[in-house]
């Protein structure tokens, strides 16, 4: 017989229990549906971190570092660290997740740490769903901190970002010009930026790129977090979207550290971790941890509504009658606005 999910078990720190509902979640099943229901008001605490770059720059060993130093703290108590390994199943990176766990062994044993791979199967929207799902229920089950690494590729990096309170963007030194071609997409995303593998020549190159491309980036950047929302939410809403009372101050901004480090032999952690502490220090000063808070839920309600909606119709709507206004389009016939009204009348 197939068991459920134990919410109860979960929250009370099974392990087994978790690993459990965090598999009917990643597979979208009923029981995950309705474990992530009941796990939802036990949500919204956890440090959501974003651990993002190109392949092979040493997100894993970073990730495996960061979280060793919290479980070891030098002064106070160590927190409860999830790692959320978002498998690079492309064909550019395959068979990284086998040295992940090499890596990863570090970590293994303490109870205080819970390490998930993730498939990354299916449409990227479905991905960047799941992998938020997963973190909520990590959330709910107690961890403070939630890493979660995914190779920087265009959308997944966008998505991590707008999933992460706090996003980490890792590169390598030897990447030439590359690092400028590192699109200035990165200063979008990056809350923190490392250089990873400085024991490498060419690490001061890297270091000073960045460093150049952040002086050249807009000096009235707010965190990565708002920019990425306020363009998101220049989408129209369906629902009315609520203000969240919080009233950044512009003249003290967040500007992204450029930080280096030797993740083999565990240096320059110590400053990565501070960064992260800093980062959590300063959303919540300036409101953001909030806002993005409600920015994000609302985004997600209002996605459910769009597509709950357009199901309805779908169902409710002969396809015949969908692909001869369609055709008419086509046709010149119709202009889509006027189809629109034909569509909305079915
Ligand atoms: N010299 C040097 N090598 C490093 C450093 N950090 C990581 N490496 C090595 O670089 C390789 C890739 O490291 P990973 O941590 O797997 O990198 P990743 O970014 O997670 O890789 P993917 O998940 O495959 O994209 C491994 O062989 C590491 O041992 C470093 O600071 N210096
Ligand atoms: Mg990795």
């Amino acid at each position: 017989m197939r068991a459920g999910v134990d919410v109860q078990a979960v929250l009370a720190g099974d392990r087994r229990a978790l690993a459990r509902a965090l598999t009917e979640v990643e597979n979208d099943t009923p029981e995950g549906r309705l474990a992530l229901d009941a796990f939802f008001k036990y949500s919204g605490k956890a440090h959501l971190v974003g651990v993002t770059g190109s392949p092979g720059a040493g997100k894993s060993s970073l990730v495996n570092q960061i979280a060793l130093h919290l479980r070891h703290p030098q002064v106070g108590e160590p927190l409860k660290i999830a790692i959320v390994a978002v498998d690079p199943s492309s064909p550019f990176t395959g068979g990284a997740l086998l040295g992940d766990r090499v890596r990863m062994r570090d970590l293994a044993g303490d109870s205080g740490v819970f390490i998930r791979s993730m498939a990354s199967r299916g449409t990227l929207g479905g991905l960047a769903r799941s992998t938020s799902a997963l973190a909520r229920v990590l959330d709910a089950a107690g961890y403070d901190l939630v890493l979660i690494e995914t190779v920087g590729a265009g959308q997944s990096e966008v998505d991590i970002a707008r999933l992460a309170h706090t996003t980490i963007v890792v590169e390598a030194p030897g990447m030439g010009d590359d690092i400028q071609a590192i699109k200035a997409g990165i200063l979008e995303i990056a809350d923190i930026l490392v250089v990873n593998k400085s024991d490498q020549p060419m690490a001061d190159n890297a270091e000073r790129a960045l460093k150049a491309m952040l002086d050249l980036a807009h000096p009235q950047q707010h965190s990565a977090f708002e920019r990425l929302h306020h363009r998101q939410l220049a989408f129209e809403p369906v629902l009315p979207v609520l203000p969240v009372d919080a009233d950044p101050s512009p003249t003290e901004m967040w500007v992204p550290p450029v930080l280096r480090t030797i993740s083999t032999q565990g240096e320059g952690i110590e400053a990565v971790v501070n960064a992260i502490k800093d980062h959590a220090i300063y959303l919540r000063q300036h409101g953001e941890w909030q806002q993005r808070e409600a920015a994000r839920l609302q985004e997600e309600l209002n996605e459910l509504l769009l597509a709950a909606l357009a199901a309805q119709w779908q169902e409710r709507v002969d396809k015949g009658n969908i692909q001869r206004v369609v055709q008419g389009v086509l046709d010149r016939e119709y202009s889509p606005y006027q189809a629109l009204q034909i569509l909305l009348k079915f």
